[in-house]
């Protein structure tokens, strides 16, 4: 717990990024799997995929992967595999696309792509495609837009975005725009800072930028910095530091950081540290967990925030890892002569 009334950033211990305690909290959360009887582990499990993804992310930017269980890990995920290609949230969990992204983002975090067969991957998310171009999560058929994100990442990782019908893809998240400039999860749905994210990275993706009134939604995006200079996520609500992450890689995308305060919105991520156990919450003086102490931290070196490795806002990984997966799908397209 934190010490109450504890004072603005700038004031405090809560003025720099804790490294040392944010690591160790994440480590904390290395072997999920092993603690079957804590009530807080059992009740998160079926997004157990994810939520490795944001430590490993986390620890990577912070430059302390190496202090996580690297082989038990690798491991576990693909204990996580199912025999349709796709990964469930936990061993016990279904397939779904959103732990399938997860899991191939951690192989790539480790430089294990070649440890999962691309093509029986692509085919499950594949198999998710409907008629109109979108995405459902799984086989029980909830549709959207973040789905339509989850398959062109995951196969733009494992170089297969050729397995889905992208221009069908983009139909239907061109469908999802509002008069607003941003993005809903179906179409008629109201724009969200989460679903903008999804909609903007696929149309990043898919190098269909063009489909975005930039000015028009990059305003949209700066109106939703508050007076605490941290960022919600649609009008009237409250600022959380996850937003952080949603609207700044829209931003970053789009070219347009420097349209909101950056030196306020930092000083709000860093005020919701917990400056004794580690780990970061949505707002100041809340509980702290792994899902806003990785988006925390991502948003903090989309803003360039000394000694944390940079992260790619579309691909939400860290850029050499981008590079490095570039790299591999050109020289695995050369081989093929394609
Ligand atoms: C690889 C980074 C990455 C993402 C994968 C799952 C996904 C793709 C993106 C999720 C995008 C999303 C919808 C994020 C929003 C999450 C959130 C904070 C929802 C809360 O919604 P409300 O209505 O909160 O409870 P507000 O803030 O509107 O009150």
């Amino acid at each position: 717990m934190k010490a109450a009334g504890t004072g603005p950033a700038e004031a405090g211990p809560r003025s720099t990024l804790l490294v040392d305690k944010h690591a160790t909290y994440i480590k904390s959360f290395s072997r999920l799997w092993d603690t079957p009887d804590k009530l807080e582990f059992v009740a998160t499990e079926h997004f157990w995929m994810s939520g490795m993804y944001w430590g490993l992310s986390a620890m990577y930017l912070m430059g302390r992967l190496g202090d996580m269980d690297r082989d038990a890990i690798l491991g576990w995920v693909m204990r996580c595999q199912h025999t349709n290609g796709g990964f469930g949230g936990s061993e016990r969990n279904d397939p779904h696309l959103l732990y399938t992204l997860s899991a191939v983002q951690i192989l790539a975090l480790y430089d294990r792509l070649d440890d999962v067969d691309a093509d029986k991957v692509a085919a499950y998310v594949a198999g998710l495609q409907r008629p109109d171009g979108s995405f459902a999560g799984d086989a029980w058929g909830e549709i959207d837009t973040r789905f339509t994100y989850c398959a062109l990442l995951c196969l733009s990782i494992l170089g297969r975005t050729a397995a889905i019908n992208v221009p069908s893809a983009l139909d239907f998240i061109a469908k999802c725009k509002n008069f607003d400039g941003g993005f809903g999860c179906t179409p008629g749905n109201e724009s969200h800072a989460g679903q903008v994210f999804t909609c903007i990275g696929a149309l990043s993706l898919a190098n269909a930028l063009h489909l975005v009134d930039r000015d028009l939604f990059c305003w949209w995006l700066c109106e939703r910095q508050t007076k605490s200079g941290g960022l919600n996520g649609r009008p009237e609500k409250l600022q959380d530091v996850c937003y952080s992450w949603w609207c700044l890689s829209c931003l970053s995308i789009l070219g347009r950081l420097h349209w909101i305060d950056r030196s306020a919105l930092t000083t709000f991520i860093l005020d919701c540290q917990d400056e004794e156990d580690g780990g970061i919450s949505d707002r100041p003086d809340d509980m702290a967990d792994v899902y806003h102490t990785f988006f925390g931290i991502a948003g903090l070196s989309l803003m360039g925030y000394p000694n944390l490795a940079a992260i790619d806002p579309t691909w939400a990984l860290p850029v050499e890892v981008v590079e490095r997966i570039k790299r591999r799908n050109e020289a695995a397209a050369s081989a093929s002569g394609k």
